[in-house]
């Protein structure tokens, strides 16, 4: 039996190519029901990245399904419940790509407080040679807030001690060994935050948590910064928020329906989008592809997995 791979998502063009090299890699997206349905009985291992949506239809359909490997460290597209009902394992790429995506909240947070978009904007319409750019917000020393204090919060709150930040975390328990404030109510560190940065994960545990009534506990000198899951934020609330000056600003990687981004966060001096491009690097997405690829290897090795999800 060929060792057969069902890529639902796509992936860097060196991952696939590396896979094409060992593997039968069939592309979901190519391939009709009928052509699914032909090649079902043979796909061992799928290969979904961050963004996928990996089913319990999908995965109930591949009888000698054994493995899920995430190219990213989201894995809230994959129904692991339906995969770990029938002893599917889960692999994602967590740690290598904590720096490159805590960076990003950090020069999204400047960007924002800083109108550096607005700024650039003004030297190229030939604005500064009639004025002065209107001056922004500090960031050193004001409050941030962190929404999820895992492994990328974590990362956020050490660079954000760079800038003598004060700094507090929302999250289900408290860090005990992190020395920075919890509050076990989001609103209350809304309230207390001039920055909100969501870093938790995705699911739907978290979807909409940044809704209407945090984002006035923010205020209108706070600015929402979501490095996470677009489902963690309440995208039309946020709309509204920022077209009646509840909150101050956004710096968003992250959307509710990606590749779509709704037009009114679009082309506003207080917001900065940027594609989804936490973890993209050239060295954390080759690091990220190495990753995938020995994970498959080590499954189809019988050897144990290097970064498998916990049931
Ligand atoms: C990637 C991500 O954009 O790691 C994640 O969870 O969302 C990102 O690193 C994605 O997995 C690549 O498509």
């Amino acid at each position: 039996m060929p060792k057969t791979i069902l890529r639902v998502d796509k992936v860097p063009d060196i991952l696939a190519e590396r896979l094409s090299l060992d593997y039968t890699v069939y592309e979901y997206q190519k391939l009709g029901a009928e052509a699914l349905n032909a090649i079902a009985g043979e796909i061992e291992v799928i290969l979904a990245s961050g963004e996928s949506k990996v089913d319990a239809t999908l995965i109930n359909q591949l009888p000698r399904l054994k493995l899920i490997a995430v190219f990213g460290v989201g894995y809230d597209g994959v129904d692991t419940r339906a995969a770990f009902a029938r002893n599917i394992q889960v692999t994602n790429t967590p740690n290598i790509l904590t720096d490159d995506v805590a960076d990003l909240g950090i020069a999204l947070m400047l960007a924002v407080s800083r109108q550096l978009v607005g700024a650039q904007k003004f030297i190229e319409s030939g604005d500064w040679q009639t004025g002065n750019y209107p001056q922004t917000r500090k960031v050193s020393g004001s409050r941030l807030g962190i929404v999820g204090f895992g492994r990328i919060g974590q990362a956020v709150a050490n660079r954000a001690t760079g800038f003598a930040m004060q700094i507090a975390y929302f999250d289900k328990y408290p860090n005990e060994n992190s020395g920075f404030t919890y509050y076990p109510d989001l609103i209350e560190l809304a309230g207390n935050s001039d920055v909100l940065m969501v870093c938790a994960s995705g699911g739907t545990d978290s979807a909409k948590l940044i809704n209407s009534d945090v984002l006035a506990a923010l205020g209108d000198k706070g600015v929402l910064v979501n490095i996470a899951r677009g489902s963690i934020v309440d995208e039309h609330a946020l709309v509204d928020a920022l077209i009646h000056n509840v909150i101050a600003g956004a710096g968003l990687d992250v959307f509710a329906d990606e590749p779509h981004v709704s037009r009114e966060l679009l082309n506003r001096d207080n917001v900065v989008v940027t594609p989804h491009i936490g973890s993209a690097t050239r060295a954390t997405r080759a690091a990220m592809a190495t990753l995938v690829i020995d994970n498959i290897a080590a499954f189809y090795a019988d050897a144990p997995l290097l970064t498998p999800v916990a049931k």
